[in-house]
């Protein structure tokens, strides 16, 4: 069958670079992007754009039949950090927008569904090295209690009406096309940002604040990768834990000042270290690597290389 593919959430920072890669891989008019707010210029010129408001049931369902859809990507979420600013709103937005796509996916409409998860599922009861596939999760945020919540979902779904959904959780992203907005991991992106532009960056993590980072190529590769698997192979119908590396602010500062020698970075916590502390430092995720071939390219070293290359390119 040909794909016909749905993104809602499409503007936002993952969305943007899965949108034109699926466009690359699929061809553009089987790639519909969707958001509630038109996104960056190279994204809307790139091919068909629809308004959605992923909490509609009524207008996701209405485009999925206009194109005959038959793969969904749900990137529309609120995040970590604004998550705890508007708690009802986050929980409202992740949770509604999660079934009304499972729900058209249980009807028959749609054959796929990508959902994304994230390291906030676990909490500070968690192992916080090589955190397990399987393991205590007691999330302390609203954006970690709608995504384990929306896992469970997944699963139940999956097991009881056989909907064929697939989930990778996310740890932080790192990319230079799209900025991310509202997550605790957002730091990772903002260094480059201000290395370049500034020469400085003030930390709202402290300096030995350990988290899991993937680089975009990584993420979309991944994306891409468990969704193209054939279904034997996902075994996990919750979410996969995936990994490429983890750093702290210092040592990703240290890494922009070989090619940045003027680069200087301060330290000044907020509300965000809380939520940082919760989360695991690093990642198990041996079963995406057997089960799906998982295989990450990027470690902090590359990904500051291609991040400041790209940069300095957009700001020349
Ligand atoms: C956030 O920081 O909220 C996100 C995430 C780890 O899911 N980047």
């Amino acid at each position: 069958m040909n794909k016909s593919i749905l993104i809602i959430g499409a503007c936002g920072q993952i969305g943007t670079e899965l949108t034109l890669k699926l466009r690359e891989i699929n061809g553009i008019n089987n790639v519909i992007a969707s958001d509630i707010r038109e996104g960056s210029k190279e994204l809307m010129q790139s091919g068909p754009f629809e308004f959605i408001n992923a909490m509609d049931y009524h207008s996701i369902l209405a485009i999925i039949e206009k194109y005959s859809i038959n793969e969904v990507y749900l990137m529309a979420a609120m995040l970590s950090a604004t998550g705890e600013k508007f708690p009802a709103k986050a929980w409202e937005l992740n949770m509604n927008s999660l079934f009304n796509v499972l729900n058209i996916a249980k009807e028959g409409k749609i054959q796929k569904v990508f959902w994304p998860s994230s390291i906030a599922v676990f909490g500070p009861t968690t192992p916080k090295e090589n955190t397990p596939q399987e393991t205590i999760m007691e999330p302390s945020t609203v954006y970690g209690i709608s995504k384990q919540t929306g896992e469970r979902w997944c699963e139940y779904y999956f097991n009881k009406y056989g909907v064929d959904v697939r989930s990778i959780r996310y740890p932080g992203i790192i990319s230079w096309k799209t900025n991310p907005g509202g997550g605790t991991t957002d730091y990772a992106v903002e260094i480059y940002h201000n290395a370049l532009l500034l020469g400085k960056y003030n930390s709202f993590l402290n300096k030995e604040t350990k988290l899991p980072m993937m680089y975009m190529d990584d993420a979309i590769e991944a994306t891409i990768q468990i969704m193209d698997a054939k279904p034997e192979n996902i075994k996990v119908r919750s979410s996969y834990n995936l990994a490429a590396m983890s750093f702290t602010p210092e040592e990703i500062a240290q890494e922009i000042k070989k090619i940045v020698p003027e680069f200087k970075i301060s330290y000044h916590s907020d509300f965000r270290q809380k939520i940082a502390d919760s989360w695991p430092k690093s990642i198990d995720d041996s079963r995406a690597r057997e089960d799906w071939g998982w295989k990450h390219q990027f470690n902090l070293k590359k990904m500051s290389e291609s991040m400041l290359h790209s940069l300095k390119i957009k700001y020349d």
